[in-house]
């Protein structure tokens, strides 16, 4: 099995070497991503220190996360009230950290400082009472697919003219059309790598351009083509329709000419769109971490009246999904191709809502020579691009479509019937979550009189109650005038387990009760479980949530290995062990818990040493690091069962990255780390 490697060069610092060399991998999986199956994809990324933040005694810093994406030296912090100049003149002599921005909107302070005292500010950080969260700014990347003949999208070719828009239709949009053709009051913003406001396809849709990674312009292509897909002009006798043909496009560029960008960037072109009249969010990004400030984003458009759409990502995963799409506050939406069946690209699973085109999608692409096409071989003009990052503005148009008939329509609302409008209107599915959206019947069902939210009623687990293994979950909801659509369950801001569904003749999906469902209670580990039941009725109507804790007992299970490593790597003795086997069984998905340390047996004009413990499962991998001796972290990456029959599903290695000196600086070390998992 390849791994992703870590490297570090010599002479720079830790966190800077790490940086930089992961984020060069997640780039060659958009390009590459027939070379990148064999690699665990998609390594999630919660920078986190861990461990006993009361002691004052000196603690190795240590980084809960992956290496992907960290953004060396950049920490987001949310002080309870925004902090003097004399916090930030402390924290500049402690670890010669300055303000480089704050995040409107949000309170969220964007620190920078010395990549090598980058791990011990955040633990700093995050020990302070006064500190509501700390984090490293982390990556984030568009979620198109290469045309490449290693999919198996019907097309050849990436030459337009063979290919139709057969996302349309699919999705009932000419329809639709026949009640609204849109409003040029909605507005989508498209926050993205920039939009070709030139375009003739596009010139007289932009309501704004706005960037916070240089010029406006779309240097790479990837949000031209994002935008014509949502609302390119419709019916004028020239290349493309939009979804929602009279919608308006807020450019909101917050990803570089390569398509890669930073969350805190992400996270300011949310509240930017907020701010500026969006009522649709399109978001055909992904990273792999697990940020509060992004999550404060989205709950901010929200709560601003802007509903926020996310691309599932491409790793044809159904765990792990990337952030955004993972926040219960987006609508998450999974990439389907001709014949109506999920991309094999496509993640899936319990973070999806609905379904839309997303393989061979033609749309305008800039008139001027791009990353897409001077490095990539796209068309200028209009070309044919797949993946999630397709299918979401897809959505997004829909949701155009949607307010266009009803502005009044709150976001939960918008999200709520377009789940609920989507597929059959009843069922849902790892697969196609919803299922394919309906354009025509959003549209219809926009304007009604019903503005009741239903009620939750979960009856099992019960309050106060203890389970494990298996959990039977039941709900019993009801609503006023309507039907009840669907019931989530959410927990720390994302839904966690499969939806509750059911319909009005009492039948769930085949055969099964109706709202019920069985769910691993090992996917959380031993503890208290704080989680809200949401009911959402047809015309998306959403309750409050209704609050229930449990308690989870399962039995964990530990596996322990150790290894000789050695840094620089050679062919004897590398400085990472292989991915090797968990192989002490699991039978259902299992949260997990990684401990590790490191005995350095030599060293050689070394000035800082990093140790790595990593977990994989399939589609993602997580990393916990640390520039000390000693690592405890909980990964969110959770283990998948495995097939059986002798095989594996999940991986677990280490490694040692030394900084050094000067030349022959080397290093050995014996490390040796567990992994312990409910079951
Ligand atoms: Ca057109
Ligand atoms: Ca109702």
């Amino acid at each position: 099995m390849k791994r992703p490697t870590i490297g570090g060069s010599a002479g720079e610092s830790a966190s800077r070497a790490v940086g930089r060399a992961r984020i060069e991998p997640f780039v060659a999986v958009a390009i590459f991503a027939a070379a990148a199956a064999s690699v665990p994809t998609g390594p999630t990324l919660s920078a986190q220190t861990l461990g006993d933040q009361s002691s004052i005694s000196p603690q190795p810093p240590v980084a809960a996360g992956s290496p992907a994406g960290i953004r060396a030296g950049h920490i987001l912090v949310r002080f309870q009230a925004p902090p003097g100049q004399d916090v930030l003149d402390q924290l500049n002599a402690g670890f010669g950290a300055r303000a480089v921005g704050t995040i409107a909107g949000i309170a969220v302070t964007h620190l920078q400082a010395p990549s090598e005292r980058a791990l011990a500010l955040l633990r700093h950080l995050k020990s302070r009472p006064d500190v509501e969260f700390a984090e490293f700014d982390s990556v984030a990347q568009v979620l198109f697919v290469p045309n490449d003949p290693y999919y198996d999208s019907p097309y050849a070719s990436s030459h337009y003219g063979s290919v139709s828009q057969w996302g349309l239709p699919a999705v009932s949009a000419p329809a639709a059309w026949d009640a609204t053709l849109g409003d040029a009051a909605i507005v989508i913003a498209v926050v993205d790598t920039g939009v070709d406001c030139l375009h003739p396809d596009l010139n007289a849709k932009c309501a704004g351009q706005q960037s916070f990674v240089g010029t406006v312009r779309d240097g790479f292509g990837h949000g031209t083509h994002v935008a014509g897909i949502a609302a390119a002009s419709t019916n004028n006798g020239l290349g493309v329709a939009g979804v929602c043909p009279n919608c308006r496009i807020l450019s909101v560029k917050v990803l570089d000419d390569q398509g890669s960008g930073f969350i805190s960037d992400v996270a300011s072109g949310i509240t930017y769109a907020a701010d500026h009249g969006a009522r649709v969010i399109n978001m055909s990004l992904g990273g792999s971490g697990r940020s509060e400030t992004l999550r404060s984003a989205l709950q901010y458009a929200v709560a601003h009246n802007a509903l926020p759409v996310c691309a599932m990502g491409n790793s044809g995963s159904s765990s792990n999904t990337p952030e955004p799409a993972y926040w219960y506050d987006c609508l998450s939406v999974i990439a389907t191709q001709q014949n109506g069946a999920r991309a094999s690209f496509s993640n899936y699973g319990i973070k999806a809502d609905v379904a839309a085109p997303g393989v061979a999608y033609l749309s305008t692409m800039p008139t001027f020579a791009c990353t897409l096409t001077t490095t990539y071989g796209y068309y200028q003009n209009y070309d044919a691009l797949s993946g999630t990052s397709m299918a979401t503005p897809v959505m997004s148009g829909i949701a155009g479509l949607v307010l266009s008939k009803n502005p009044s329509l709150s976001p939960a609302q918008v999200k709520g019937l377009l789940m609920a409008s989507a597929g059959d209107g009843v069922d849902w599915s790892a697969d196609l979550a919803f299922g394919v959206a309906n354009a025509a019947t959003a549209v219809s069902a926009a304007s009604h009189t019903d503005l009741i939210a239903p009620s939750p009623n979960l009856v099992t687990p019960g309050e106060g109650s203890t389970v494990s293994g298996l959990v039977a979950v039941q709900a019993a909801p009801t609503d006023d005038s309507s039907t009840v659509h669907q019931v989530d369950i959410v927990k720390d801001g994302t839904r966690f387990m499969q939806v509750l569904t059911g319909s009005s003749g009492g039948k769930g999906k085949g055969g099964a009760t109706p709202w019920t469902l069985s769910w691993p209670s090992t996917s959380l580990f031993n503890g208290s479980a704080a989680v809200s039941a949401i009911a959402i009725d047809v015309f998306g109507n959403t309750s409050a949530p209704q609050s229930r804790s449990f308690s989870i007992v399962n039995q964990l299970v530990s596996q322990s290995w150790t290894a000789h490593v050695c840094w620089p790597s050679t062919p004897s003795c590398p400085n990472i062990t292989p991915w090797l086997p968990v192989t002490t069984g699991v039978a259902t998905e299992a949260a997990t818990h990684l401990q590790g340390s490191v005995t350095y047996t030599f060293q050689q004009f070394i000035r800082i040493s990093d140790f790595w413990v990593e977990v994989s499962s399939p589609g993602s991998a997580y990393y916990c690091g640390t520039d000390g001796t000693s690592v405890d972290c909980y990964p969110t990456v959770t283990l998948l069962p495995d097939p059986g029959r002798g095989r594996y599903s999940n991986y677990a290695g280490a490694q040692i990255d030394g900084i050094s000196q000067k030349a022959n600086a080397k290093e050995e070390a014996d490390v040796h780390w567990t992994l312990t998992y409910p079951q």
